[in-house]
């Protein structure tokens, strides 16, 4: 019998979820496994050329790293492709997972600006990259390029994500007026394989990690848990 993939992860890693989702889509069985970053084991060293997580073990000692490359292979060995078929239009599916990785970073910018007037300004550059979005999604969805789920929905369900968690303490206004947006990422955060992408306690994480990093968004988290009135201890 062959083992099963593994999946080397990490609980808020959105590139971890890519590969989740996309497992999860084609209905592959496989295992989890998650590391501390902050305290690497040493056979992860060995096995992540670059120290990151994705890394998805295909057999003895062989590990695939980098989500873009894990999700290809995925797509290439599995069946039910989430790839188009037409190689200008699968190009251009690669072009806006790299735009997904891109508004990563941008949410990278927006959770360390340190005051008010960084923050504005990373919310607007995200806002920008939407705005280009709003225009590119097929208008009938429900997904990217529309009724079929693709790499490129897997790569938006964790950026989304973000903003489901945000929303609950803080009013960005990023989506404002962007409807086909709004309700893509309505259909993604319904999606089994992305709520399935990582655990139940993951809002309580992402806190965790932003209230960690004293920037401007943790700021907002303490007021807004400060005007919270107390839980009463069960
Ligand atoms: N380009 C990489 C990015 C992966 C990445 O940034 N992983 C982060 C966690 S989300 C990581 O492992 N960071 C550990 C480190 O840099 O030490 C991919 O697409 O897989």
């Amino acid at each position: 019998m062959t083992k099963p993939l593994t999946l080397i992860s990490h609980t808020l890693c959105p590139y971890v979820q890519r590969a989740a989702i996309v497992l999860a889509e084609k209905n592959v069985p496989f295992e989890r496994i998650y590391i501390d970053l902050a305290d690497k084991p040493d056979w992860f060293q060995a096995a992540s050329p670059l120290g990151k997580v994705p890394l998805l073990k295909v057999g003895e000692d062989r590990f695939l790293f980098e989500s873009a490359p894990i999700v290809e292979f995925l797509d290439e060995t599995e069946p039910q492709k989430l790839h188009p078929q037409d190689p200008a239009e699968r190009a251009r599916h690669r072009a806006y997972v790299e735009f997904a990785s891109q508004i990563l970073n941008g949410i990278g910018a927006l959770y360390n600006a340190r005051d008010d007037t960084g923050f504005q300004a990373a919310s607007e550059a995200l806002r920008a990259k939407f705005l280009h979005l709003e225009a590119k999604i097929d208008p009938d969805g429900p997904f990217f390029a529309g009724a079929s789920f693709s790499l490129v929905d897997a790569a938006f369900g964790p950026v989304f994500r973000y903003f489901d968690v945000f929303d609950d303490f803080t009013r960005l206004g990023i989506f404002d007026g962007l409807e086909h947006v709004k309700r893509w990422r309505r259909n993604l955060s319904e999606r089994a394989s992305v709520i399935g992408a990582v655990t139940e306690d993951y809002p309580e994480l992402l806190r965790a990690f932003l209230r960690k990093r004293s920037t401007w968004i943790s700021h907002q988290l303490d007021l807004h848990e400060r005007s919270q009135p107390m839980v009463a201890a069960q």
